[in-house]
């Protein structure tokens, strides 16, 4: 197949153009490097080395004799030559990963909050259109979150896509209605992914584009069997406050010998795969059939689900650190019950996800030791508080990095 990977530099993208031109697809990437621009603006940046786009896509051809193409553009305001792109390349497939993905960089300020809204939005709302207007037969595979669902106590299991809910109406008549259960985020982040959900129905409801949406739990995990294979073709790590993952950071204090920092009481579950699955995931939703007519293919993409604590005990027995809990920087619950069904990969032929097991917790523990001189101590106690604590306590968050007229400079 022919497959556009928007964001395809990016801590899931790169291993995901990796893994699909490695099983013979041709791959092209389309990412404006925002996501470095923006760990330099923070002064956070990457444990692992990386190299730059071109010299990874070099690395790749003379590796493997595999052209991976890259296309450096924003998606999210420049509509016209992204669907000139689309014309020009006529991918059967776009797999779309370009967005501003932490949750607290969105509630930094007013600006990065905006920033994410639009980026998020209009990127996929320009990626759609471009499908609408070129061809309709393009397949999407869109990377979601599963935190759209927001973790309010839910005592059934939330399903995949929409789900059938019946009662009695006023005249004592019988009704049913089918639809997804309601969207309830906790960050301006995870509310940009609702609204992206949103759009996704919007265009295969009205304009039948075939749709899949991969609401992904939190990756953790470093490399994948592509990008393992040479130093260059190394995936980036972030284990800051701002984007570094909950698993992730825990293993870096860990190895540091800090106190692991759970949030509140840590009974807060999650759901987690490792990025080796998720690229396998994605590659398995690019090959699946169809959604039916109208409807957009809800897939969960998660291994498994944990309360943060119970992660924080794994790990803190493996290395021997004790845990501080610290007063929550989040508005999130604290303890509820979270089911999820996860069958569509199961029914797709895919099972045996990787789950928090202690060879792959080794595989970070030798990425950080490599590392650990350039760990920056810094970087990892929150600054930014959006959580109930908020207005006591003085937040200080580092400057966010848009200019006051919103514009964002991204030059190659
Ligand atoms: P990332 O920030 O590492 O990568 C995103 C890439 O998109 C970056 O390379 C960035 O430069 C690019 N990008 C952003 N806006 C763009 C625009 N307007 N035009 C072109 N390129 C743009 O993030 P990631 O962790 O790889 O996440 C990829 C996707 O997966 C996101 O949609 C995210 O919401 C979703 N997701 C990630 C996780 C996770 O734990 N990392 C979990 C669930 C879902
Ligand atoms: N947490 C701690 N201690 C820490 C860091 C985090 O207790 O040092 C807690 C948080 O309070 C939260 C949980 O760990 O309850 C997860 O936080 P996270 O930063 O690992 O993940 P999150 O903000 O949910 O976002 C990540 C990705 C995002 C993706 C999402 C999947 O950054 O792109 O969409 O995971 S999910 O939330 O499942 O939808």
């Amino acid at each position: 197949m022919k497959i556009i990977v928007t964001g395809g530099d990016g801590f899931c993208g790169w291993p995901t153009s990796l893994h699909l031109s490695n099983a013979g697809h041709e791959v092209l990437i389309v990412d404006n490097l925002s996501r470095r621009k923006i760990a330099k603006a923070l002064n956070y940046e990457s444990l692992t080395q990386i190299s730059s786009i071109h010299e990874r896509v070099a690395c790749w051809h003379k590796l493997t004799g595999k052209t991976i193409a890259f296309k450096f553009l924003d998606i999210a305001n420049n509509y016209a030559t992204f669907s000139h792109v689309v014309k020009s390349f006529s991918p059967d497939c776009i797999v779309h990963l370009a967005a501003q993905r932490s949750a607290p960089y969105s509630m930094m300020s007013v600006e990065s909050g905006n920033y994410t809204l639009s980026n998020n939005v209009l990127s996929t709302n320009n990626v759609l259109r471009a499908i609408e207007a070129n061809n309709r037969n393009i397949k999407l595979v869109n990377l979601g979150s599963i935190g759209v669902y927001g973790y309010e106590d839910r005592s059934f299991e939330i399903p995949e896509g929409k789900t059938v809910y019946s009662g009695i109406d006023n005249n004592n008549e019988h009704y049913t209605v089918e639809g997804q259960i309601p969207l309830n985020p906790t960050s301006i982040y995870h509310l940009s992914k609702s609204q992206v959900s949103s759009l996704n129905n919007f265009y295969a409801q009205n304009f039948g584009l075939n749709i899949t949406d991969l609401y992904q739990g939190i990756v953790w995990g470093t490399q994948t069997n592509e990008t393992n294979s040479l130093d260059a073709l190394s995936n980036r790590f972030d284990y800051d406050e701002i984007y570094g993952t909950v698993l992730n950071r825990f293993v870096v204090q860990a190895q540091l010998g800090t106190p692991i920092t759970v949030y509140g009481k840590g009974k807060q579950t999650r759901a987690f795969i490792h990025i080796q699955d998720t690229v396998k995931c994605i590659e398995t939703a690019v090959n699946a059939g169809s959604a039916k007519q109208g409807d957009v293919d809800v897939m969960h993409q998660i291994s498994e689900t944990r309360t943060v604590k119970s992660v924080a005990d794994h790990v803190a027995e493996l290395v021997n650190v004790p845990i501080k809990h610290i007063s929550n920087p989040r508005e999130e619950a604290e303890e509820h019950r979270y089911k999820l069904a996860s069958r569509r990969f199961k029914q797709l032929g895919l099972s045996q996800l990787r789950t928090l097991d202690d060879s792959l917790v080794d595989e970070i523990k030798h990425v950080v030791s490599r590392n650990l001189r350039h760990v920056d101590k810094s970087c990892i106690d929150p600054t930014v508080n959006w959580g109930k604590t908020a207005h006591q306590e003085k937040s200080s968050p580092r400057a966010p990095f848009r200019s006051s007229t919103g514009e964002l400079a991204l030059t190659e």
